[in-house]
């Protein structure tokens, strides 16, 4: 592992550390101007960043040791960078398309975000890169806007048309809180959960699935979703109830309908949690809210993968209140919500029954809601 000294041969200004995300509910739900209910996670991405007296940009990874990407400012254009460099690239870029006074810079990362495994690494690196030049060249732009650069940059230099929640929840999440947030507006509400005082434990199970044609099927869904729009007449699926889906659903094509009945049954869910939560119910009450959500992904909304499903079932078989996958789907991560006490047992029959099936390994993680994106030291 190579540090910013080792790379760069100087020592950094400023760093900047920004964490992933586990999503509780709220599943393709963020690009609809839906509600979502993420949390930061105990990982995270820092960028340590040192000013440039020309116009290089050079980025620098301690998890890539030797290759440092290195291009003239003006030189950066979507497609000039590949690989992880190009989300801090993007948001380099991003901001001198907005006219912020940015200038050549020697950027390092380094992280333990699991990668492909769903939790949003690429969100928090570009967060933390974002909120460290805003420091180092003194733009004094607030949380917000920095959510809008990096989200920027995923979209139109990384190329992916991801909504908005993975930058949302790197930079708002507060420690023991699940982040609500309503995608329409922009408004949140930070709604504490302390599942180790409950006797829960939130379990990531990372099922080492590579993500297959994600993005291909990620835009596609966001076609459909437009489409669906279209023939309801309505400028989003937020705009549509419960209630009125009986009506609705008949009058489009049937796919249509599926992804349809998703987004608004997803939305109803958050809320659903949220309110379980903030009326202070007992929390093991989520767990039929999260498999509801999966059986959404997985026949509704398409997904799901054989390696989701597997240790989705697994948990729940073996004593889990309740799992989901997260994040865009075909790959990455399972939640359950297991009794503390449980938590191995839960593990072991996952992990039996990926064996059983001929799939990969999976990796477990116990998480806690955890604080949003900050300055650290360097
Ligand atoms: C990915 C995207 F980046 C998010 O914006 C969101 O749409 C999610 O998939 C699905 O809920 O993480």
């Amino acid at each position: 592992m190579t540090t910013f000294n080792d790379v760069f041969d100087r020592v950094p200004t400023l760093a900047w550390r920004a964490p992933g995300r586990i999503n509780v509910i709220g599943e393709h739900t963020d690009y609809n101007d839906g509600f979502v209910l993420p949390a930061a996670i105990p990982h995270g991405v820092t960028a340590r960043v040192a000013p440039r007296s020309d116009g290089l940009v050079r980025i620098a990874s301690a998890q890539v040791p030797d290759a440092v990407d290195s291009m003239d400012l003006t030189d950066l254009t979507p497609g000039a960078v590949s690989g992880g460099a190009a989300y801090a690239a993007g948001v380099v870029w991003e901001l001198a398309r907005r006219g912020h006074a940015v200038h050549g810079v020697d950027i390092h990362i380094d992280g333990d975000v699991p990668r492909g495994a769903g939790l949003s690494s690429s969100a928090a690196l570009e967060c933390a890169v974002a909120g460290a030049l805003n420091e180092l060249f003194g733009l004094r732009l607030e949380q917000r806007m920095l959510i809008d650069v990096a989200h920027k940059a995923e979209n139109d230099f990384v190329g992916m048309p991801c909504g908005v929640m993975d930058q949302s929840a790197a930079m708002l999440s507060q420690a023991g809180h699940l982040l609500f947030l309503d995608t329409r507006d922009m408004t949140v509400r930070h709604v504490p959960f302390d599942a180790a005082t409950a006797g829960l434990d939130l379990l990531v199970i990372d099922t080492q699935a590579p993500h297959r044609l994600v993005d291909g099927e990620y835009a596609r869904r966001r076609r459909e979703c437009a489409e669906a729009c279209g023939h309801l007449g309505i400028a989003s699926l937020r705009d549509l109830e419960p209630h009125a889906l009986p009506a609705a659903l008949p009058t489009i094509d049937p796919v249509l309908a599926r992804r349809t009945r998703h987004v608004v049954t997803e939305n109803a869910r958050v809320t659903d949690t949220v309110a379980l939560l903030e009326g202070g119910a007992d929390p093991r009450g989520l767990g039929a809210l999260l498999s509801a959500s999966h059986r959404s992904l997985r026949d509704d909304y398409q997904v799901s993968s054989v390696e989701l499903d597997s240790a989705a079932d697994a948990a729940v078989a073996a004593g889990a209140y309740g799992a989901r996958m997260i994040g865009g789907g075909f790959g990455g991560s399972v939640l359950a919500l297991v009794d503390g006490d449980r938590r191995d047992a839960v593990a072991d029959a996952v992990s039996a029954a990926a064996k059983e099936a001929g799939l990969p390994e999976p990796v477990f993680l116990s998480v806690q809601p955890s604080q949003g994106a900050g300055p650290c030291p360097v």
